[in-house]
């Protein structure tokens, strides 16, 4: 039995090592070799941001400004098939929006198919955590391996300054207590995914005036919750957080190595759309990539 569990442990480690080594977001080294597909089949969101237009994608992984189309979990599916197929250094398949993808079942369902049709790539989700350890086991059954929580705060006071409202299992909360709501959903999250066997990344949104000094307690906590990386993204100004600045490279850095002494920090996002695909960076548009790979095909039906 021990041995077993030995054994059980060793094939978790290198199941884990390789689909950090394969990760383009959670390895440096990876993020130019292997790329990410975006499916934006996740439209509602149960939260309300101060810096996010909800007509715009999840600006806790994305970058807002660009309208995504939703996909059908079946039309998801068909163009994972047709990019993946074509391009082998795509290993990871992302849910990040437009809303949060735990409060759309398509996520789960859109998961799933791609699970059985592709075990060998890495599923991965980012969510503002409210829904996680309600949903935990479905995202476990789904195949999901990677998991982002975008996390701005560890005490209510702060969290209250940055959340507007929060619809929970049929109730909306406001102010301080839509602020706590969320807050324990969030921290207790990450925990219970990392002994369910994810790898977690914690986002926070860099909110100059508001949560600079919660930040390195926001690492601190999620160190202790068995996070492996952190991903400080500068704030970009929209909504009621319009008037704020963007923070600069400098003031990133600073608090990026106040926080690397408790966990390693991520450098190199690009605040990627809800429905990217490629490399990080590239930007490909994929509507163009499923065409093109449409005409390689029947181009190569033509002269076979
Ligand atoms: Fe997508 Fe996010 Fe998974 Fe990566 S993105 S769901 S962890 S596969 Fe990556 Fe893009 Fe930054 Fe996100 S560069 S915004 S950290
Ligand atoms: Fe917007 Fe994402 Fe926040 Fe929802 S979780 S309000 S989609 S930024």
């Amino acid at each position: 039995m021990k041995e077993r569990l030995a054994m059980k442990t060793i094939l978790r480690h290198r199941d884990k090592s390789r689909i950090i080594s394969t990760h383009p977001c959670f390895s440096l080294e990876a993020h130019s070799r292997f790329g990410r597909i975006h499916l934006p089949v996740a439209p509602a969101c149960n939260i309300q941001c101060k810096y996010c237009i909800r007509k715009y994608d999840c600006a806790n992984e994305s970058r807002p400004g660009i309208t995504s189309r939703v996909l059908t979990p079946h039309e998801a599916l068909d163009r994972v098939r047709s990019l993946v197929e074509r391009n082998e250094r795509l290993t990871v398949i992302g849910i990040a929006g437009p809303g949060d993808p735990l409060a759309n079942d398509a996520t789960f369902e859109t998961f799933s198919r791609i699970h059985r049709a592709y075990p060998e790539l890495t599923l991965c989700v980012s969510t503002n955590g409210l829904l996680l350890s309600d949903r935990l086991d479905d995202l476990v059954g789904a195949g999901v391996t990677s998991l982002t929580v975008t996390i701005n705060a560890v005490r209510p006071e702060i969290a209250e300054k940055i959340y507007s409202w929060v619809s929970y299992k049929g109730t909306l909360y406001k102010g301080r207590e839509a602020a706590e709501c969320l807050l324990n959903n969030q921290w207790e999250g990450p925990g219970t995914a990392v002994k369910a066997g994810l790898i977690v990344k914690v986002n926070t949104v860099f909110i100059p005036g508001i949560n600079d000094e919660e930040i390195p307690l926001v690492s601190w906590f999620a160190a202790r919750r068995g996070a492996e990386l952190m991903n400080i993204m500068p704030l970009i100004p929209k909504a009621e957080f319009e008037h704020l600045r963007r923070p600069s490279h400098e003031a990133l850095n600073t608090i990026r190595r106040k926080c690397e002494k408790h966990i390693p920090q991520m450098t190199h996002c690009r605040q990627c759309r809800a429905d990217a695909c490629g490399e990080l960076g590239e930007d490909r548009d994929m509507e163009l990539e499923v065409l093109h790979s449409r005409i390689g095909e029947e181009y190569c039906e033509i002269v076979n």
